[in-house]
């Protein structure tokens, strides 16, 4: 196809699908600038607007991987038994919990995939709250539209608050029956298994619930995002 059909193709479904996700009262996803727009605005409203409540794929217990690979480093001296997760913003009671505390919510279970965006996936059973439980606690504002969260390392993402109240994502402490080992992101780790392996921090150190997304970092709402990737990628 010539450059300028394809422009003027990409730049007819992104009008039309601005127009559907304003129609629907979903906001742009925060990436959606400049050349990209048209691209990560049609690939979020698909999701949004047809599998909003979709649930990740979970396997049985047999397909678990054995030597599932653990990305990047551990941050060195790292004090995992005197952790603390803390949520602020749009939230009645901010809060600072240990893992302790994040233990005594009630425990769910998910064997899914984790999938990276290098090719690489595994799949593995996590254990932990719902996302959903932690912001209920601390009366999270009805308003809220977004929750970002962040690690001990400069790594952090966001969520729409759909992604974030949806039941398959949780704060894990427990990975394969034992306590997260510290190469997938011990003590806690968010873990997001609708979307690729970057959504879910390892090290997870701060929660944030927020209307404005934008005002965080370099305002694509993650750190990923600032790099080229979609800040919303579906699997
Ligand atoms: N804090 C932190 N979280 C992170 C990363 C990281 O380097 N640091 N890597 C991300 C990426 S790119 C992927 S694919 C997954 C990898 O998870 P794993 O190490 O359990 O395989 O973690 C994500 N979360
Ligand atoms: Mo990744």
């Amino acid at each position: 196809m010539n450059p300028t059909r394809r422009n003027i193709l990409l730049g007819g479904a992104s009008v039309a699908t601005t127009a559907t996700l304003v129609g629907n009262n979903v906001d742009l996803p925060p990436d959606a600038t400049g050349i990209w727009a048209p691209g990560h605005a049609l690939n979020y409203a698909a999701h949004r607007l047809i599998g909003k409540h979709a649930l990740a794929r979970e396997f049985s217990r047999d397909q678990i991987c054995k030597q599932p690979y653990a990305n990047g480093r551990v941050p060195q001296g790292l004090d995992y038994a005197n952790w603390s997760l803390s949520i602020e913003g749009m939230v009645a009671r901010p809060t600072t919990w240990t893992v302790a505390d994040i233990q005594k919510f009630p425990a769910h279970s998910q064997v899914t995939l984790l999938a990276c965006e290098e090719g690489w996936s595994y799949i593995a059973e996590w254990t932990g709250a719902k996302l959903s439980d932690l912001l209920d606690s601390v009366g999270a504002s009805p308003k809220a539209k977004f929750v970002a969260y962040f690690s001990v390392q400069p790594r952090w993402d966001s969520i729409d608050i759909d992604e974030a109240r949806h039941p398959q994502t949780f704060v894990t402490h427990t990975m394969n029956g034992a306590p997260l080992p510290p190469g997938h992101g011990a003590p806690l780790r968010m873990r997001v298994p609708r979307q690729l392996g970057y959504k879910s921090i390892k090290f997870l150190n701060k929660i944030v619930v927020t209307d404005n997304i934008k005002t965080f970092g370099g305002g694509k709402g993650s750190f990923a995002a600032e790099r080229g990737y979609a800040w919303y990628n579906g699997i």
